[in-house]
């Protein structure tokens, strides 16, 4: 875990003063683990920088779930990328963001045709650890996007920016918009999210800053990354505390669901709503002033890196060692950091003035 001195340099980074947050070296939404090299402990392999880039390959990308338009998004520019580089893409995965059993058997299938390589976004840290353990041994690599293992389940972690400014940030943001005080509740996914979790984390830890003093989070519901779960959970915490001043929803279908019951309700624009949202699923709710402002990256950038990150270890250019650079296309290049992780970059506001420069 980073030191608390480190943690307020790295939130100070990202202090929402512009609209694109600061990036930070702050590491990304990935779980704590003895190893730190999760790629290079796994194959003992060096990184050959100057290899040719192979194609051909066959790279399958395993969703959380597989109906969530962010995933449709993210994947489809993994897809894009792939066909780029002349490699073929292919997607599968469960329909609920619950299903970590249904998880491990997709690995295994995967692992059973013989992909070259897999960029899995985990439900739960755990429950695949030892099915793609078991992918690595048979020379897949695995690469995880959006929401992490434990590093030594998988050879590099593509995060979408610091898990850090990610959870301090939507803390900042609702204490903005509340005036610093109230009540305050998360509505998340699943209760096993790695993602969702570690953001979280930090989003209480931002809140023991003194400047927070009159904010109290009463409640973390989980809304299950499904729709109607995620409305039933804002209208509950809604009816458990009357009182209730703003919510974060970390998640683009809570924050979706929530937008829409608050936008339906008598608490349209009294009760303050943020967290990560996509601009298209937002826009309505930000126009009629149900949200002033959330955030998030682009999530096909966040496919695209995981594409070329899978590529590159197929083509033995990195290993998933802290400090070997590869190219992923437009994207620039990417050096590996501390245990296996490399950030896309950095997230962006939205709000009603640049909302509309936005698709996706
Ligand atoms: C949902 C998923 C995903 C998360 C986004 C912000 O689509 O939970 O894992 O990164 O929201």
């Amino acid at each position: 875990m980073l030191s608390p001195a480190l943690r307020r340099g790295c939130a100070a980074l990202a202090a929402v003063t512009s609209l694109t947050l600061a990036a930070t070296a702050c590491g990304g939404t990935t779980k704590d683990s003895a190893k730190d090299d999760a790629g290079a402990a796994q194959s003992g392999a060096k990184a050959d920088p100057g290899a040719a880039t192979k194609k051909g390959l066959t790279v399958a990308f395993l969703p959380k779930q597989v109906n969530n338009p962010y995933f449709t998004v993210a994947d489809r520019g993994g897809e894009k990328a792939l066909k780029a580089l002349g490699s073929t893409y292919k997607e599968t995965g469960p329909s609920s963001a619950t299903d970590t059993s249904g998880q491990v058997s997709y690995v295994n299938t995967l692992m059973q045709q013989q992909v070259d390589a897999m960029a899995v976004s985990a439900q739960d840290p755990g429950a695949l650890c030892t099915a793609l353990k078991q992918a690595m041994k048979n020379d897949i690599k695995v690469v995880t996007y959006d929401s992490d293992t434990n590093t030594e389940c998988r050879n590099v972690f593509v995060s979408q920016a610091s898990a850090e400014a990610i959870g301090r940030t939507q803390v900042q943001l609702l204490g903005e918009q509340l005036g610093y005080k109230g009540d305050i509740a998360i509505l998340s996914a699943a209760q096993t999210a790695t993602n969702q979790n570690t953001w979280i984390e930090f989003m209480k830890d931002e809140l023991k800053d003194p400047k927070y003093k009159d904010m109290k989070l009463v409640k973390t519901a989980y809304g299950n990354d499904d729709a109607q779960q995620s409305f039933q959970q804002t209208q509950g915490l809604l009816q458990e505390y009357p009182k209730l001043a703003g919510i974060i929803s970390p998640t683009t279908v809570g924050i979706k669901a929530a937008a829409q019951y608050l936008s339906g309700s008598k608490y349209k624009g009294k009760v303050k709503l943020t967290g990560l949202g996509t601009p298209n699923d937002m826009r309505q709710y930000v126009k009629n002033g149900t949200v002033e402002g959330f955030e998030l990256w682009d999530p096909a950038k966040l496919g695209a890196l995981a594409a070329h990150t899978a590529v590159a270890l197929s083509s033995g250019q990195i290993t998933g060692k802290k400090g070997e650079t590869y190219k992923a296309g437009d994207l620039g290049s990417f050096t590996i950091g501390d245990k296996g992780v490399v950030d896309l970059g950095e997230p962006t506001v939205f709000d009603k003035k640049n909302i509309d420069q936005f698709k996706f």
